[in-house]
C-alpha cells in the first residue's frame, strides 16, 4: 500500500513485472509466506483448493500453475496468519469500529470465535457455537410468518454450503434468497433463459483457441479476470480478432506481459491482447450492437445469402421478422447519440464480426449494472443467432461471472424465483411441502427491512452493507431487524450495522483444511464453463473454533428443525452425503461422488450449446427489444440539465468486491487514495473546476433524498465527456435503490446521473 496519494498514469503492460512485485508484497503482508507459497502452488490443481477469487475457467488439460496475481492477493487475504477474537472485540467498541476505514476492518486478520452482540457495553463478546444456534432458531420461530426472514448468499459458498442452506430455508418455509447474483449477472440469466432457454454461457474454455474473432463487452478482465488475458493475447498472435468495447481504455485490454514466459520478463516486453478497441458511452452497447445488426442486414440485401445463416435460423430460430422490423424502425441518429460510436466505427465493428464465421461474445458488469440490461443482452444473442454463431466449436455466448461459484450457487437452488422442476424434485425426495411464493431479491430484501417487513437477515458469506445499493437507506434496514447474523471469514461493516441483536459467526475459507468427522473433506464448485471440480483446503485453519460453512448451516437447521426433512449433522461428517442428495435432486449431477476426482472437473452440460432450446417455442429466440427512448431515467430526466454527469461505479486493481487489499489502481495510475473521480478534462473545466479540486458528487433522483458522497478527487482520465467513475463501494451511497434493471431488479452501478459540487470536507484518512 502506498502512503502518498498520487496520480500517474501507468505505462507498462498488464500483469508483467507489476504483478510480481505486488505479489510478493501480499505473500509477506499475509504474515505466513512460505506456507501460502506452497498452498499457492496448489491452486486450482487436481488436488488442491479452487481460487477463492473469480469464476473464470482453465483449460482442464494444461497442467501448468494456474493463478494469476490477483488469484494470489485472494488466497493471501484469506490464509493470513492475523485473527481477531475476544481480545480485539473487548478492545474497540462497535461505535469505534464504524469509525474504521472499511480496509482496516478486514485488515484486522479472520474471525476466530463465535460473537455475539452485547447491547451494554456495545461490544461483540464471545457465544458457544450451540448458545449462537439456539438464538437463531428461537428469533426464526418467534416470526409470525417465514417470509420475514432473509437469507443472503454471496457467491463463494460451495455447492454442499449452498444447497444445505437453500434447503433448510425452504424447509423453513420461504424462498426469500436475496443474492449476489442479483446485483451482478441477474440480467444474464434473465435474457438469456427467455433467448436461448439457459441462463448460463454456452461455451467451454476450449472453444476460445477456435474463435477467428472476440468480442469483449464492459469488461476489464487484466483486473478482475486475468487468467483470460491469456487466451485473448493468444487469439491476437494467431490472427484471431479480439474486439473491446469500453468507454475506458483499460490496459489489459491492451497489453499483457505474461509473468509465466521468461524471456518476455526479461526483455520486458508484451502482447496486445485487442485488435480494435471502440468506446461506447455508458449504456450505449445495446445502441451500438443495433447498429452493427441493421449494417449486417443491409449487407445481406446487398448480397443475399452473404450474411446470414439461413439455415440455422430456419431450423433453430424464430421472432426474426418481428426483431427485423425493430432494427429497421431503429433510425441511425438515435443509434449514433446513444451509442457515442460514429457510423464508421460501427461499420469497422460489424465487418470485423461478418469476417469471422467462429465468433464469442463475453460480457460483464458493464453490460449488466444498467436499465436495459436484459434488453441489451438480447440485442448481444440476436447479433450472434443471425450468423449462427451459437453452439459450434470456437463460437457462443459468454457472460464472465463473479465470484469463484456464483454460478454453481443458482444451480444449488439460491433463486428467490426457483423453477417449478427444482421445487418438485425438491418436495418429491424430502417429502415436506415445498413453499411456492415468489421470495425476496437483493433490493426488495432491503425494502422490505426497511419497511420492517422482515425482521430478521442471515447472510452466508459478503458484505451485505457494502455492496447494496444506497447504503444509508441499507444501513439503516439492517439495524431494524430483530437479529442480523454474518457467517464471516473478515470483519466488515456488515457486522457493525447490526440489528437489535447480532452474530458473527467465524467460517473456515477455501484455502482452510476442512476435518470432519469422516476425514477432510473437498467441497465443490461450478465456474463460467459450467465445469464442476472439487477443491480441498491445505491449510490448518487458525483456531478450532472456526467451522465450515456446511457445519454451520447443519447446526443452525438442527436447532431449527430437528432431524427433519435429512440428518443435518450426519450429512456434515461426510461431505459425500449432501453430494448424494444434490444427484438425486439436481439435473447434470448423477454419479456426483464418482466424477469428483475427473481431472479438470466434469461439464454439466449445455443444452443450448449443444442447440437444444429450452424455450417456449422450443427454438432460440429473437427477441425484439426497442431501443430506450432516452439512456437517462424518466425519475432524473426533469432535473438533468448540462451540469449533469452520468457515473458508473467500478472495480480498482486492489481489491475483490468490499475487499480492499490496498488503496492502489496500478493500471489506472492511481496510488494511495479510493475517493476519486475520474472524469474527462473537458467536464473538469466545462463545469467551473480544477484538476485535483475535491468535490461531493451528488446523486440525481426524484424522492427528494438527498445522496451525497464527500471530498473526491478529481482526476482528468481519457473517458468520455459526460461520462464519468469512481470505485465500488464508495460510491454505493449514490445509487438508489429504486434505480433497478427492468426486469433484473439489479441496481444501475454503471449509470446514474449525478453533478457537482465543491467540497468542504477534510480529506479522508484511511
Ligand atoms: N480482482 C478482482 N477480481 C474480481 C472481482 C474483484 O472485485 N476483484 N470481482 C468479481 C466479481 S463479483 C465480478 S461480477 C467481476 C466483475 O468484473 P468486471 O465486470 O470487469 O468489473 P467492473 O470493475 O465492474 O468493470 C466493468 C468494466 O466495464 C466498463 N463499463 C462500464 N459501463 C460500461 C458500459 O456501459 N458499456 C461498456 N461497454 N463498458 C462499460 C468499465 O469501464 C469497466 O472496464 O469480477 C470478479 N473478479
Ligand atoms: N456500486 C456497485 N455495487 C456493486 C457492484 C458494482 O459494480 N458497483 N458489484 C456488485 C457485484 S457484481 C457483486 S457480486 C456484489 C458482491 O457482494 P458480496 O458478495 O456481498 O460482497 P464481497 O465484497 O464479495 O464480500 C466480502 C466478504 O465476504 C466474506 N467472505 C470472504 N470469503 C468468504 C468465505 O469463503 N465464506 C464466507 N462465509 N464469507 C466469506 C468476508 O467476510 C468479506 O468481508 O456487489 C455488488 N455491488
Ligand atoms: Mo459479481
Amino acid at each position: 500500500m502506498s502512503a502518498e496519494p498520487r496520480y500517474q498514469p501507468y505505462q507498462g503492460p498488464a500483469a508483467g513485472w507489476g504483478a510480481l512485485r505486488s505479489v510478493t508484497q501480499h505473500w509477506l503482508d499475509s504474515k505466513q509466506p512460505i506456507k501460502n507459497l506452497r498452498a499457492l502452488l496448489k491452486t486450482n490443481q487436481d488436488h488442491g483448493f479452487d481460487c477463492p477469487g473469480c469464476a473464470w475457467g482453465d483449460s482442464p488439460e494444461d497442467h501448468l500453475v494456474k493463478f494469476c496475481e490477483n488469484g494470489a492477493k485472494a488466497v493471501n487475504w484469506e490464509a493470513t496468519r492475523r485473527g481477531i477474537g475476544r481480545e480485539f472485540f473487548a478492545r474497540y467498541s462497535v461505535a469505534q469500529l464504524r469509525e474504521q476505514s472499511d480496509y482496516w476492518l478486514e485488515h484486522q486478520g479472520r474471525l476466530i470465535e463465535p460473537l455475539r452482540y452485547d447491547t451494554t457495553s456495545d461490544r461483540y463478546v464471545p457465544i458457544a457455537w450451540d448458545d449462537a444456534f439456539t438464538l437463531i432458531a428461537d428469533t426464526l420461530r418467534d416470526l409470525e410468518s417465514p417470509h420475514q426472514a432473509e437469507f443472503y448468499t454471496s457467491g463463494r459458498a460451495s455447492n454442499e454450503a449452498a444447497f444445505l442452506y437453500q434447503l433448510m430455508v425452504r424447509a423453513f418455509g420461504t424462498n426469500n434468497f436475496p443474492d449476489c447474483s442479483n446485483m451482478c449477472h441477474e440480467a444474464s440469466g434473465v435474457a438469456l433463459g427467455a433467448s436461448i432457454g439457459v441462463g448460463k454461457g454456452t461455451v467451454t474454455f476450449a472453444d476460445f483457441a477456435h474463435a477467428d474473432a472476440i468480442f469483449v463487452f464492459g469488461q476489464n478482465p487484466g483486473t478482475n479476470h486475468p487468467r483470460m488475458l491469456e487466451p485473448l493475447r493468444e487469439a491476437v498472435e494467431r490472427g484471431a480478432s479480439v474486439v473491446c468495447f469500453n468507454p475506458l481504455r483499460e490496459r489489459g485490454l491492451e497489453r499483457f506481459q505474461h509473468p509465466q514466459h521468461p524471456l518476455e520478463m526479461l526483455g520486458n516486453g508484451s502482447k496486445p491482447t485487442s485488435s480494435a478497441y471502440f468506446r461506447p458511452h455508458l449504456g450505449g452497447d445495446m445502441a451500438a450492437v443495433r447498429g452493427m445488426a441493421k449494417l449486417l442486414l443491409q449487407w445481406e440485401q446487398e448480397a443475399p445469402g452473404s450474411v446470414i445463416d439461413h439455415a440455422f435460423i430456419a431450423e433453430h430460430t424464430d421472432g426474426l421478422r418481428d426483431w427485423i422490423a425493430a432494427v429497421e424502425h431503429t433510425d441511425w441518429a438515435q443509434i449514433e447519440r446513444q451509442s457515442g460510436m460514429n457510423r464508421a466505427e460501427i461499420k469497422q465493428a460489424a465487418r470485423l464480426y461478418v469476417r469471422a464465421e467462429r465468433v464469442i461474445a463475453c460480457w460483464a458488469m458493464g453490460i449488466t449494472q444498467h436499465r436495459h440490461s436484459v434488453a441489451t443482452i438480447q440485442e448481444i444473442t440476436n447479433l450472434m443467432l443471425l450468423r449462427g454463431n451459437l453452439g459450434k466449436p470456437g463460437a457462443g455466448l459468454c457472460p464472465v461471472r463473479g465470484h469463484s461459484n456464483v454460478q454453481g450457487d443458482r444451480t444449488m437452488g439460491i433463486n428467490e424465483r426457483p423453477p417449478a422442476s427444482l421445487l418438485d424434485a425438491l418436495q418429491r425426495h424430502f417429502a415436506f411441502s415445498v413453499p411456492r411464493e415468489v421470495g425476496h431479491n437483493t433490493v426488495e430484501a432491503i425494502a422490505a427491512m426497511q419497511e420492517g417487513r422482515s425482521k430478521v437477515f442471515i447472510g452466508l458469506g459478503g458484505n451485505f452493507a457494502q455492496a447494496t445499493p444506497d447504503s444509508p437507506r441499507t444501513h439503516a434496514a439492517l439495524q431494524r431487524c430483530r437479529l442480523t447474523v454474518q457467517i464471516s471469514t473478515k470483519l466488515n461493516r456488515s457486522h457493525l450495522m447490526h440489528g437489535r441483536q447480532a452474530l458473527i459467526l467465524p467460517c473456515l475459507g477455501r484455502t482452510d483444511l476442512d476435518l470432519q468427522v469422516g476425514g477432510p473433506q473437498a467441497v465443490t464448485v461450478e465456474d463460467s464453463f459450467s465445469m464442476v471440480h472439487a477443491s480441498r483446503g491445505q491449510l490448518a485453519p487458525l483456531s478450532r473454533e472456526m467451522r465450515s460453512e456446511p457445519a454451520i448451516i447443519a447446526g443452525i437447521a438442527h436447532a431449527l428443525l430437528g432431524p427433519h426433512p435429512v440428518e443435518w449433522l450426519r450429512l456434515i461428517e461426510d461431505y459425500g452425503r449432501i453430494r448424494e442428495l444434490i444427484a438425486s435432486t439436481i439435473p447434470g449431477f448423477t454419479n456426483f461422488n464418482d466424477r469428483l476426482d475427473q481431472p479438470g472437473g466434469f461439464h454439466l452440460g449445455n443444452a443450448a450449446g449443444s442447440r437444444r432450446w429450452n424455450t417456449v417455442s422450443g427454438r432460440a429466440r429473437f427477441v425484439a427489444n426497442a431501443l430506450p427512448d432516452e439512456l437517462l431515467p424518466p425519475q432524473v430526466r426533469s432535473q438533468a440539465d448540462t451540469t449533469h454527469l452520468v457515473l458508473q461505479t467500478l472495480r480498482s486493481h486492489d481489491q475483490y468486491n468490499t475487499t480492499l487489499y490496498g488503496l492502489d489502481d496500478r493500471y489506472r495510475g492511481v496510488h494511495g487514495m479510493r475517493e476519486v473521480l475520474f472524469i474527462n478534462s473537458l467536464d473538469i473545466y466545462r463545469l467551473g473546476f480544477e484538476v485535483g479540486q475535491r468535490v461531493d458528487i451528488v446523486s440525481q433522483w426524484d424522492d427528494g433524498i438527498e445522496r451525497r458522497v464527500r471530498g473526491f478527487t478529481l482526476i482528468a482520465y481519457d473517458t468520455p465527456p459526460g461520462q464519468a467513475a469512481a470505485y465500488y463501494p464508495e460510491a454505493n451511497p449514490l445509487v438508489p435503490l429504486e434505480s433497478v434493471g427492468d426486469g433484473s431488479h439489479t441496481p444501475t452501478s454503471k449509470f446514474i446521473a449525478v453533478r457537482l459540487e465543491p467540497s468542504t470536507a477534510p480529506r479522508h484518512i484511511t
